[in-house]
This record gives structure tokens, C-alpha cells and sequence, in this order.
């Protein structure tokens, strides 16, 4: 019996040529910190829907082809009971301009340039995986949210 109370939610990588659009979250979880576009996966809808929608309402951006799964991770954080299920996707293609929005600021970056300090800590581990075409699964335990007590990652071939 676990004693964690699991939420579903996603984050959606959106990669063109030697970019990654990443937005600024300006309130709620994650603020002040650059991320990927996400959030919780609403009843009736997939989590790749889910991922869409967000997409839509954070980035004013179309997904086209829709996305690949490439990443599950898990995070506890201590003193918490809430365990995030986060499902990663990217975007295969998308079609719009990236706008800001209330929550996100969205900016291209070079991937020479992504900015990790500026993101949550686990960032720097898995962008790298994803960055070269891979998949993974990860989980890892927060003390705060700067500091990461325990972590597995691990590249998988696909997902079950
Ligand atoms: P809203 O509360 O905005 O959904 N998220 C994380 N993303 C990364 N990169 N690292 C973490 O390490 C994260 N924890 C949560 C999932 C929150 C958004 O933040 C993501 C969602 O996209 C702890 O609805």
C-alpha cells in the first residue's frame, strides 16, 4: 500500500532544429523557474490530450502529428503526500507563435544555452536523454524544491 496520493500530470517538449521552447512560469507551481509546458491531466481526456491542451493555453501553440511519449518521472517531495506522475511528450510538430500567456512566458533556446539553474534541478539530468533522441524513467525525492535528496534515472527502450 503506497502512502503517497498520485496526480497525473504532463509536460510537453516542444524541440525545433537547435531550440527548445521553454516558458517562464509566472504563478503557481514551478514559479519563477523555466519549464516545459504542462499540468494536470483533466478527467476525460488522455494525458497526450492533456499535453495538447496545454500546449494550447500556455504557448498559443497548435500541436501538429501529435506527440511522442518520451519520459516518466515521479516526484515526492519530503514532508509531502503527493506523488506527481509526471508523462513527458514532444511535440512532433506544431503550427502558431509562441505568446506569452497569465502563466507562461514562452522563449526559444539554443541548446547550447538552456537554463538549467534557472530550472527545477532535475532538468540538467534528463534533458540530455531527451536532447539525443532518447527515452527515460525517472524518479526523484525533493527536499524543498532546490534540493534533491534521491534520484533513479534510468534510458529506457519504450514504455510499457
Ligand atoms: P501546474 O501546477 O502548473 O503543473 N513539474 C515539474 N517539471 C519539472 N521539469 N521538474 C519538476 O521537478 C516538476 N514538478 C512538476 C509538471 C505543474 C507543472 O510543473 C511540472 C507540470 O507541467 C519537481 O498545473
Amino acid at each position: 500500500m503506497s502512502l503517497y496520493t498520485r496526480k497525473l500530470l504532463t509536460l510537453a517538449l516542444i524541440k525545433e532544429g537547435n531550440k527548445v521552447l521553454l516558458g517562464y512560469k509566472k504563478r503557481g507551481f514551478g514559479q519563477g523557474r523555466w519549464n516545459a509546458f504542462g499540468g494536470k491531466v483533466e478527467p476525460g481526456e488522455t494525458p497526450e490530450e492533456g499535453a495538447i491542451r496545454e500546449v494550447r493555453e500556455e504557448a498559443c501553440l497548435e500541436v501538429k502529428g501529435g506527440m511522442d511519449k518520451v519520459g516518466e518521472l515521479e516526484f515526492t517531495f519530503e514532508g509531502d503526500t503527493v506523488l506527481m506522475h509526471v508523462m513527458v511528450f514532444a511535440a512532433r510538430g506544431f503550427t502558431g507563435t509562441p505568446t506569452e500567456t497569465e502563466e507562461m512566458r514562452p522563449q526559444w533556446f539554443n541548446l547550447e544555452n538552456i537554463p538549467y539553474s534557472q530550472m527545477w534541478p532535475d532538468d540538467i539530468l534528463w534533458y540530455p536523454i531527451f536532447l539525443r533522441g532518447g527515452k527515460f524513467r525517472g524518479t526523484f525525492h525533493f527536499q524543498g524544491h532546490d534540493t534533491i535528496l534521491s534520484q533513479n534515472l534510468e534510458e529506457v527502450e519504450a514504455f510499457s
